[in-house]
C-alpha cells in the first residue's frame, strides 16, 4: 500500500487523506491513542485550511498555552478552541498530570487571572504544632515556583533556638534540601554553614531548575537543618517536609515551622525509577527540512558519576526503531560539571507521517578515560510514553514548524532500551 504524505502540498490539498498512512499504521496496531492523535491532527489540518487569515491564531492552538500565560496580542479576546481539544484533554487526562489547560480544575493548575488580593506572605497554618518545637528549634523559609522558567526558588531565612550540638553549647548549622522521591545526589542543595550559633540567619536562595508541573504535583521538598563538625560526621538537628502541591504557581509562600525529628522515608515511594537529573529538550518538526529537529539545550542536577563529585556529561539521541543504525547523534563532552549547557541540535530526516511511529530515546553519559563510560540517565519520548513525555511528543507532532522546549526527568532505567555506549 502506498499512501505517501505529500510533503510539499498545501494544507488545502487533500488534507483529509494526508494522514491516512499514520491512521492505517495505528489502526493496524489497534492503538486507540494513535487513532485519537490522527483524528485530532486531521481535524486541526482541516480547520487550518479553512481558517484563511486567522492562520496565525491557529498556528499556536491554545491547547499548548498554560492558562496562566499572559495573553499575547493574538489571543487578546478570542479564545479559539481547537476542535480536537476534548480528545487531547481526554488523552492526556488519562495520565492525570497534564500541565496543559483544559476544562475543569486540576492539581497544579492555575487560573487565568489569579484573584487580585492573594495574601503574598501568609505563614503556614500547619506550623507550630509539634511537641519538638522547643527542643529542636524553628525555621523560617519561603518557596516560590516560577512556572514560566521551571524553577523552584527556596529562600532559607533563619532558624531560632536550635538544639545545641557542640561542647560549647552551640552549633554550626546549615540547611540541606532534597526533592523526594529522587536520587539524593542529583537532588541535593545546601546553604553555607554559619559557625557557633543557635540563631543563624542565612537569607540564601537555593534554586532547583527544570521543575515541571508534574513535579509540583508529585514531589515533596525535604528541608533539614544539620550541624557541621570538622572532625566527625555532620549531625542532623531537625527537618520539615513540604508537599509541593501546597504551592500555587508564581506565588511566594512563607513558612515558619517547628523542626521535627527525622521522619521515616515514605514506604510507598517508588524506588524502581531513580532520578538522575533533568534535561531541557526542544523539538520541532520542520516542514522545510522535512525532518525532526531535536535540540539538546542543557541538563541540571545530574548525578555525579566520578570520584571528584562531578561527571563529564554528553548526550546521545536515537530515533527508534533504527533499522539502518544511522540515527545516533552525540553532543560534545562537557568536562567536570553537573549542569552542562550543550545547545546542540540534530536533524532526523523523516516524513511527518512516519514520525508518529517513532520513539526518541535520549540518554546522558559520563565520559571516562580508560574505562567504559557511565550511564547517568535517560528519557524516552513517543506515543507510548506518559505524562510530560507524551505531551511534548504530541505537541511537537501537532504543531509543525513550532519549536517546543520542555524539561524532562532523567531516570536510571529506560523501558526496553539496550544501554550500551
Ligand atoms: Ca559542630
Ligand atoms: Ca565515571
Ligand atoms: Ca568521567
Amino acid at each position: 500500500m502506498i499512501c505517501q504524505n505529500d510533503a510539499t502540498g498545501s494544507d488545502e490539498g487533500g488534507s483529509s487523506g494526508s494522514f491516512r498512512p499514520v491512521l492505517h499504521t495505528f489502526l493496524c496496531a489497534g492503538s486507540v491513542l494513535a487513532h485519537r492523535y490522527v483524528s485530532c491532527v486531521n481535524g486541526a489540518q482541516k480547520v487550518r485550511a479553512r481558517a484563511g487569515r486567522c492562520g496565525s491564531l491557529l498556528s499556536s492552538p491554545p491547547v499548548l498555552r498554560r492558562v496562566s500565560d499572559p495573553p499575547s496580542s493574538a489571543h487578546v479576546s478570542v479564545r479559539w478552541k481547537c476542535p480536537c481539544t476534548p480528545d487531547v484533554d481526554q488523552l492526556f487526562g488519562a495520565y492525570g498530570a497534564s500541565p496543559g489547560p483544559g476544562p475543569g480544575p486540576g492539581p497544579g493548575r492555575s487560573t487565568a487571572r489569579p484573584p487580585a488580593k492573594l495574601p503574598e506572605d501568609e505563614p503556614d497554618a500547619d506550623g507550630y504544632e509539634s511537641d519538638d518545637c522547643t527542643a529542636l528549634g524553628t525555621l523560617d523559609f519561603s518557596l516560590l515556583y516560577d512556572q514560566e522558567n521551571n524553577a523552584l526558588h527556596c529562600t532559607i531565612s533563619k532558624a531560632k533556638g536550635l538544639k545545641p550540638m557542640d561542647h560549647n553549647g552551640l552549633a554550626d548549622p546549615y540547611v540541606k534540601l532534597h526533592l523526594l522521591p529522587g536520587a539524593s545526589k542529583a537532588n541535593k542543595l545546601r546553604t553555607k554553614t554559619l559557625r557557633n550559633t543557635l540563631n543563624p540567619t542565612w537569607n540564601e536562595t537555593l534554586t532547583y531548575y527544570g521543575i515541571t508541573d508534574e513535579d509540583m504535583i508529585r514531589k515533596t521538598l525535604r528541608i533539614s537543618v544539620c550541624d557541621e563538625d570538622k572532625f566527625r560526621h555532620n549531625e542532623f538537628i531537625g527537618e520539615t517536609r513540604v508537599p509541593l502541591k501546597k504551592l500555587k504557581p508564581n506565588h511566594t509562600k512563607t513558612f515558619s515551622i517547628c523542626l521535627e525529628k527525622q521522619l521515616p522515608v515514605d514506604k510507598t515511594e517508588d524506588k524502581s525509577l531513580e532520578e538522575r537529573g533533568r534535561i531541557l529538550i526542544s523539538l520541532k518538526y520542520s516542514s522545510q527540512k522535512q525532518g525532526l529537529l531535536v535540540g539538546i539545550v542543557r541538563c541540571a542536577h545530574l548525578a555525579a558519576m566520578d570520584a571528584n563529585g562531578y561527571s563529564d556529561p554528553y548526550v546521545k539521541t536515537y530515533l527508534k526503531p533504527d533499522v539502518d543504525k544511522k540515527s545516533k547523534h552525540k553532543t560534545a563532552v562537557k568536562k567536570k560539571t553537573l549542569n552542562p549547557e550543550f545547545n546542540e541540535e540534530f536533524c532526523y530526516e523523516i516524513k511527518h507521517g512516519d514520525l508518529a511511529k517513532k520513539t526518541l530515546e535520549i540518554t546522558v553519559w559520563d565520559y571516562d578515560i580508560g574505562k567504559s563510560n557511565d550511564f547517568i540517565g535517560g528519557v524516552v519520548l513517543g506515543i507510548n510514553a506518559k505524562g510530560e513525555r507524551l505531551k511534548h511528543w504530541f505537541d511537537c507532532l501537532k504543531n509543525k514548524d513550532k519549536r517546543i522546549e520542555r524539561w524532562h526527568t532523567l531516570t536510571n532505567e529506560l523501558p526496553g532500551a539496550v544501554l550500551s555506549d
